[in-house]
């Protein structure tokens, strides 16, 4: 399996081996794309200086993007975006009520203050994180660009076939059918 790439363009720091479900759903996107990313373990308050050295060097070792991912106080993402500067940050707020963490996680990351610049999604959606990061990429690459324009025709062309079938079946089969596909039985 593939390791940290040498030259990075997006690097997901999370808080915690805990967090590693959620950053899961980004690397998948990530590689899907085949973009070059590092994943590494950061806790803002259990390695801070380790912590800020990642986030100073980001911009220099020339990462493009940063997706931060973490649950509770949550400083990960705000500190990564004091510390990286130049580098654009999304955080990725765990939410996890089984075990203590609620909203907080989002409501830290959405309360930066005035002039600091933080990208925050939705509640461990890491993989939006990582298809807004292919798209900022997408940017300046036309390859990368065509790639997304494909993924998007994807989606596009599953509604239509979804609707063909449903139009097709009538709504009680379409719905048994489905119900079996998703419990494994079809
Ligand atoms: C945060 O605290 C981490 O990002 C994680 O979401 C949460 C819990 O961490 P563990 O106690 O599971 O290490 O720092």
């Amino acid at each position: 399996m593939p390791k940290n790439a040498e030259n990075p363009l997006v690097s997901i720091g999370m808080g915690s081996k805990s967090d590693r479900d959620i950053v899961a759903k980004a690397v998948k996107v990530l590689r899907t794309f085949d973009i070059p990313i590092e994943v590494k373990v950061k806790s803002a308050h259990r390695t801070p200086e380790r912590m800020a050295e990642y986030a100073s060097e980001l911009g220099p070792r020339g990462v493009k993007l940063a997706i931060l991912v973490a649950g509770g106080s949550a400083h990960l993402p705000g500190m990564v975006e004091a510390f990286g500067k130049v580098v654009p940050c999304l955080a990725v707020p765990v939410f996890r009520p089984e075990r203590g963490h609620g909203d907080e996680a989002k409501k830290s990351s959405d309360s930066m203050p005035p002039g600091i610049p933080l990208a925050v999604f939705p509640n461990n959606a890491a993989d939006r994180a990582a298809l807004f990061a292919v798209q900022m990429l997408g940017v300046y690459d036309s390859d990368l660009r065509r790639k997304y324009e494909r993924y998007h025709q994807d989606l596009h062309d599953g509604v239509i076939a979804d609707n063909d079938l449903l139009e097709e079946l009538g709504f009680e089969e379409w719905d048994e059918m489905l119900n079996q596909q998703e419990a494994g039985t079809a």
